[in-house]
């Protein structure tokens, strides 16, 4: 056995130095080409290890060849993984961002990139390829032409790689969990599944979405625009242009439920500063989130779109390329300049390709940010650091603007320093409920000192303010301390009732107001339009303004519950809203055709990229 090991080895001892070479090539590359931060020792080996899997799969098709046959393809496959890693470096040069096929194929990045390719280019650059040429002249000396491998040897090569991915993907989930559906980062799957794996999942994802799309066709949007119209509810008059000409600030609490809002623990208030707003604001208590796996893209997309996420994955990732009617594009005709501030890598949930769709004018994001360790936890930098350094990146915009603000420090795993602890921590024996109020209570902290400083730069009185929350922040894995918290079961019911997330807007001089109306982030769009005294009649969109006189009360979320005035539909059971208990499927029957429509409408106009095909003469203008 081992003495056939050996053989093995020398007989194709090309195959292994080559894959040897591959491998080392590719994490030297990753050292010295890409600035890819690591956090522990645990990250630096998954790095590591990255390439290996998909070295060892890529030369393996060399072993379907034999004698000279298999050494060229050895230079072959080793020259083409090169040659995608070098595009990588060049193309990381001037995007700071890793190659995603659809970018590739935008003409207007390969026009930038086309232009100043060759200043790009450095002649150090050719190091990349010096290992194959030694490979060759080393086989060729050797004259290495081991004879085709055998089915076994075949079948254990690929068995081998298969394992090695496993292994790899296996340490990655628990550095990272729910890596390749959830924390989408083109950089983080570079950490963790490595250049290749990565380019391969992209490349599936593309293609999928390009299927769907090439099979959708005009007509289905006809259904969709009657259907839409039907249900547009006009707004009320006396709201309709209320802010017109302001600027708006979109604020997004970062995993904040409604529940924290009026509710103290230990006797201290958890969002005093919010409760004092909410004073002089017009509150929605009964605002749901409607997001799915795409969490805070999820929230940002049904705010600028009144379109729903998809029912699995990200669609800020994977419908980046489509066509939409965004708010941002819109209000631009209205004189709008439109921003999003969010001190986190520009690449996370694909933004920086996503915004462009969108119509975003500006995108300030890590980089235009002072970031060091003392200025951050958790995810990066702390929420008071983040409001402050972004006032004088809105002062720098043309007025009026339309400025999205993405909040982060209370993100799981909720961990503050001292010196931010406004509560202490609560007690009970879940340490991650416990440390949610404390978080909370540090950005509302960090919004009063950000309305402060608004004030005194000058800009509150010409502007709006919406501040919401973006999905939950405990899960149903906390239920327990939740009950303890709330003093109640969490049913299912109950579950649905947690996601409810805070709407404040806020217009200077207005009263305070407290709308019961039962809506969700799908409702954003029309209301902020409507407000700013821009139609939306021939807008294809889902959600209705939340000031309109004959709004239905209701919210589909995207795992199919949804709520009405008098019921909670959740798991196939009907819940009547008074009682909280099972009642007949009566009470929810009138809106259940509703709740399923509009899903499958906005999933088909997503899948479909079914915008695409909007009349241009129609005020729904498209690109
Ligand atoms: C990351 C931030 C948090 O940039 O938006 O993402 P989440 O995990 O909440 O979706
Ligand atoms: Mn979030």
């Amino acid at each position: 056995m081992k003495q056939k090991m050996k053989q093995t080895f020398s007989d194709y001892q090309f195959f292994f130095i080559a894959i040897m070479f591959l491998w080392i090539k590719t994490y030297v590359i990753y050292k010295t080409a890409f600035d890819i931060p690591m956090e522990n020792t645990m990250q630096q080996v998954i790095l590591f290890i990255n390439p290996l899997s998909s070295t060892v799969l890529f030369f393996l098709f060399s072993l379907y060849f034999q004698g000279k046959a298999h050494r060229h393809m050895i230079v072959l496959i080793s020259a083409a993984a090169s040659f995608v890693m070098y595009a990588n470096m060049v193309f990381y040069r001037f995007f700071n961002d890793f190659i995603t096929i659809p970018v590739l194929f935008q003409t207007s990045n390969m026009g930038d990139l086309g232009n100043s390719v060759f200043t790009l280019i450095e002649p150090l650059d050719m190091l990349v390829f010096a290992d194959i040429i030694l490979l060759a002249v080393w086989m060729n000396r050797k004259g290495y032409a081991p004879k085709r491998a055998t089915r076994k040897q075949i079948g254990l090569t690929f068995t081998a790689a298969v394992v090695l991915f496993i292994v790899n993907v296996g340490i990655a989930e628990t550095e990272r969990p729910q890596l390749l559906t959830r924390s989408f980062d083109r950089e983080m799957l570079i950490k963790n599944i490595g250049t290749y794996n990565y380019h391969v999942y992209d490349a599936i994802i593309q293609s999928k979405a390009k299927a769907q799309r090439a099979f959708a066709d005009g007509s289905e949007i006809t259904d969709v625009e009657n259907y839409v119209s039907a249900n547009y509810k006009n707004p009320d008059p006396k709201m309709f242009g209320k802010a017109k000409g302001k600027n708006v600030f979109l604020i997004s609490v970062e995993s904040t439920q409604n529940f924290v809002i009026n509710e103290t623990v230990n006797g201290k208030e958890i969002t005093p500063f919010l409760n004092d707003l909410i004073q002089e604001s017009y509150y929605f208590p009964n605002f749901y989130h409607q997001t799915g796996q795409g969490k805070t893209s999820d929230s940002e997309f049904l705010l600028d779109n009144s379109l729903y996420p998809l029912p699995s994955g990200a669609v800020f990732f994977t419908h980046a390329q489509n066509q939409y009617n965004a708010t941002p594009e819109l209000i631009k005709k209205h004189g709008y300049e439109s921003a999003v501030l969010h001190a986190n890598n520009k690449s996370f949930w694909n933004r920086d390709i996503m915004y462009d769709s969108l119509g975003y004018d500006k995108f300030f994001s890590l980089k235009e940010y002072d970031v060091t360790p003392e200025n951050s936890i958790g995810w990066g930098l702390k929420d008071r650091e983040f409001l402050q350094q972004s006032l004088p990146h809105i002062q720098s915009m043309k007025k009026p603007f339309y400025a999205k603000f993405i909040t982060l420090t209370n993100h799981f795993p909720f961990t503050l320093d001292e010196e931010d602890e406004y509560i202490p921590e609560w007690t009970s024996a879940d340490g991650t409920v416990n440390r949610y109020f404390t978080t909370v209570r540090y950005t509302d902290e960090a919004l009063k000192e950000f309305f402060a400083s608004v004030k005194k730069a000058g800009l509150y009185e010409d502007s709006i303010f919406i501040l919401y929350g973006d999905h939950y922040g405990i899960s149903e894995n906390h239920n327990p301390a939740m009950a303890q918290f709330l003093g109640k079961e969490i049913t299912p019911f109950e579950s649905v009732q947690l996601q409810k997330v805070p709407l404040i807007i806020h217009m200077p001089g207005e009263k305070g107001k407290v709308l019961p109306t039962v809506g969700g982030q799908i409702d954003l769009k029309p209301t902020i339009m409507h407000l700013l005294g821009i139609e939306t009649k021939n807008d294809i969109q889902f959600g209705t303004d939340l000031f309109a006189k004959d709004r239905q009360d209701f919210a589909v979320l995207r795992d199919n519950s949804y709520i009405t005035k008098d019921a909670l539909f959740t798991g196939n059971i009907c819940y009547d809203k008074r009682t909280g208990e099972k009642t007949d499927s009566k009470l929810c029957e009138p809106l259940g055709a509703r709740a399923k429509t509009e899903l499958q409408y906005s999933d088909k106009i997503i899948y479909g990229d079914l915008l695409r095909f909007l009349n241009k003469n129609s005020s729904q203008v498209t690109k």
